[in-house]
């Protein structure tokens, strides 16, 4: 029988060549704040074929896909050798999700995978699923790698299967291959998504950004981005964890919220990246939104501006689960570049890019939410009244400089 196996491998082969080649372009006109590009940067179309299909002709005679993946997201992100580094969340046909790291020349397009996905060591209770990896480039001289471990709840019935519970799982490495996993992160939480590491010692202690939760999917009375320190990184405890950042009534973190990637550190102040949920007659809808904290008391919010910062647009609003754009690692360069890398719908990931003087400008000078429709329309009548003045002055300006040019 001809399955056309040599064929099929060449065309393959050859499409995936291309996308991997494919060179990215800005979307204009920005917002001012970021540009979004074009092309995802990367997706379940980037995976290398040695990972799905035994390439034998002997073994795999009909070129069967053997092993199927099902999307890449949520990556966390840091620039190491020069390269730009995604350290995705790659989930399988299984639905099990694991890490894998691309690297790029440039930040914004020919991401390609190193050969193998990260092997990542598990403690004495293994992990049913790990995901959303943080990475962080301590001060210690470690680069961190903080992530969600997922594990079935012990207390859940034979016919809950879908109980359970999320916690943080911290490990480490010095050249983002070999990992040591350290023990979970202890807090008095049941559920922690979102945990990241600060890159900084706060008081001689590691600090953590948290997000306590009452149940796996709702906040409950709990949620709100926390803090706290811990001594130890190799066996972390947080106690007392205080919440920085709340979920708000009417605002686009209303139902949940959870930090990004570690803050990014300028002489203002400490940038903020976070995702917000609010929940809709069409399911949960979670944007991105920014905040600055104060450089010396990491658990004060001193500017933020009102709503969101990115929320899904186009093709993007499509996907695993639709309506979401969700980001857990940025890189800022020494010449002020931010590359923002987001995925949109748990499905596949995107870069955006902006400087650290737009992202101040816009975190300290964009109007703050005031929480009521009247606060809304006072900001817009500001930012009319602030027009007006201006077009005044240039009238002004016009007609003295005209009145000028005629004596
Ligand atoms: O499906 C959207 C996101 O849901 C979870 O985020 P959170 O913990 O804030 O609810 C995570 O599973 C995340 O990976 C996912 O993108």
């Amino acid at each position: 029988m001809n399955t056309n196996f040599e064929e099929r491998i060449s065309q393959m082969s050859k499409e995936q060549e291309l996308l991997l080649q494919k060179s990215n372009t800005q979307i204009n006109p920005s917002n001012g704040i970021y540009h979004r590009y074009k092309n995802p940067v990367l997706t379940a179309q980037h995976i290398p074929f040695n990972w799905k299909y035994d390439l034998n002709t002997a073994t795999n005679p009909f070129l069967i896909e053997r092993f199927g993946i099902n999307a890449v997201l949520n990556p966390g992100a840091i620039k190491w050798n020069g390269k730009y580094i995604v350290m995705a969340r790659v989930e399988g046909i299984d639905r099990k999700s694991f890490f894998a790291i691309a690297e790029s020349p440039n930040g914004i397009d020919n991401f390609r995978f190193w050969d193998y996905p990260i092997v990542m060591p598990e403690t004495e209770n293994p992990d049913t699923n790990v995901y959303d990896i943080r990475l962080v480039d301590h001060e210690d001289g470690w680069i961190y790698g903080l992530f969600c471990t997922e594990r079935r709840d012990p207390k859940a019935s034979e016919g809950d299967q879908s109980a359970a519970i999320a916690q943080c799982g911290i490990a480490r490495t010095r050249d983002l291959k070999n990992w040591e996993r350290l023990a979970d992160l202890k807090t008095n939480s049941p559920q922690q998504r979102n945990v990241v590491l600060h890159p900084e010692f706060v008081d001689g202690m590691y600090a953590f950004y948290t997000r306590p939760q009452d149940s796996f999917i709702e906040a409950g009375k709990g949620g709100g981005i926390g803090f706290g320190l811990s001594k130890s990184i190799e066996n972390a405890v947080i106690d007392p964890e205080i919440v920085i950042d709340k979920k708000v009534y009417h605002t686009v973190y209303e139902a949940k919220n959870g930090q990004g990637p570690a803050p990014i550190k300028t002489e203002k102040g400490w940038l903020h990246l976070a995702h917000g949920v609010r929940n809709t007659a069409a399911g949960l809808r979670y944007v991105l939104y920014m905040f600055m904290t104060d450089l010396h008391d990491l658990t004060k919010v001193i500017h933020k501006p009102a709503g969101y910062f990115m929320a899904p647009e186009g093709d993007e609003r499509i996907g695993d689960v639709s309506n979401v754009v969700f980001c857990n690692g940025w890189i800022a360069d020494n010449d002020g570049t931010v590359f923002i890398y987001y995925a949109s719908s748990d499905t596949r990931i995107h870069v955006a890019t902006s400087s650290i003087e737009q992202l101040l400008d816009y975190v300290i000078n964009n109007p703050e939410d005031g929480l009521r429709s009247a606060t809304t329309v006072q900001t817009i009548f500001d930012i009319i009244n602030h027009n007006k003045s201006i077009e005044t002055e240039r009238e002004i300006n016009v007609h003295l400089n005209g009145q000028s040019v005629q004596h």
